[in-house]
């Protein structure tokens, strides 16, 4: 009789479809597990599990769906959290697209004292009433492009050129003015599109040129630097209003230090990651004139004016910092 009881009990419990609760929290990662980004969450995650009463898990590797259908899901507080490049945010918030007018940071240190200051807050700003707090800054370095053709050492080299692009129409705008020919396309489909012939390249930083295995079939990498755009990490604004003070202290806490964790690998992995594509048999070449590839980008900036005057003077306020 006994028995019997607990086992009805037992299979009850076993039954019963999990409900997650307020408090569970699933959040997104393209990268693989061991890359900056994804040890930084990892910390992230273990301090705020730790602290409060909130159950975060992270998903590596892309598996919860590509970069631009992660951000509308935590918009929409499908997901809870998610760490993002703001290159495929600006088709959605606008003023964020200002972080991908190439060439607008001058250096990575310049984007660091930029978005951790005033500038920071403009982002921060525009993002939360579209549904998305970012809570920290993490590092991407700088963008090159690569392909499996030939070095690119002036504009001339990337006529004809098929290149891979994140999804905003700015970034196959600036391809355009260089005379090449971009496709918009998720991160998790280029290997395969650069090993068939789809596509002859595309454009990313050392590290993930290195852990998605594009150095294997594209093997020129050619340093135009034309790109450097932050990443952030981002709760749904949803779920954020929802915690108290207390536990938005804590999160938050937790999320800079994981910022300054990923910020300190990047460094090392770059380094590491550029080693490692060179044995490979990559071919690395800086591009001396890399004002050739900035001037031509002067019609991406006069279009993107025009479609958006109001966002003129956070150009300015970017170009003040420096
Ligand atoms: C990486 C970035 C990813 C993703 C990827 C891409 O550098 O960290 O979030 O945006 O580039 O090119 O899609």
């Amino acid at each position: 009789m006994k028995f019997t009881r607990i086992a009805c009990a037992a299979a009850i419990v076993a039954a019963a479809p999990f409900v997650a609760t307020a408090q569970d929290w699933r959040g997104w990662n393209i990268h693989p597990e061991g890359y900056p980004n994804s040890v930084a969450l990892d910390q992230f995650v273990e301090t705020v599990n730790a602290e409060t009463d909130l159950n975060l898990q992270v998903f590596h590797g892309g598996v919860l769906g590509s970069q631009p259908d992660a951000i509308e899901q935590v918009r929409n507080n499908a997901l809870e959290f998610g760490q993002f490049n703001m290159g495929p945010m600006g088709p959605i918030i606008p003023t964020t697209n200002v972080l991908s007018l190439p060439f607008i940071f001058s250096s990575v240190d310049h984007m660091h004292k930029a978005m951790d200051g005033d500038v920071g807050e403009i982002f921060a700003e525009a993002m939360e009433a579209e549904g998305l707090v970012p809570l920290a800054w993490y590092d991407s370095g700088s963008r090159s492009f690569y392909n499996s053709k030939r070095p690119i050492v002036t504009p001339a080299d990337v006529e004809g050129l098929k290149l891979r692009v994140m999804n905003n129409d700015l970034f196959v705008d600036m391809v355009a003015q260089l005379g090449g020919n971009a496709t918009p396309m998720a991160f998790g489909e280029v290997y395969q599109s650069l090993k068939t012939g789809v596509i002859d390249g595309a454009e990313n930083n050392y590290p993930s040129y290195e852990s998605t295995g594009h150095f294997e079939v594209a093997g020129f990498y050619s340093i135009t630097d034309h790109l450097i755009i932050p990443e952030c990490l981002c709760v749904s604004t949803e779920s954020w209003n929802a915690l108290d003070d207390d536990t938005k202290a804590k999160v938050m806490a937790a999320a800079r230090a994981s910022a300054v964790t990923q910020r300190e690998l990047w460094a090392a992995r770059e380094q590491e990651s550029l080693d490692k594509v060179r044995a490979a048999g990559a071919q690395v070449n800086e591009v001396e004139n890399k004002v050739a590839f900035q001037e031509r980008m002067a019609p991406v900036y006069e279009s993107f004016l025009a479609a958006n005057p109001d966002l003129g003077v956070v150009i300015e306020a970017i170009q003040a910092v420096n």
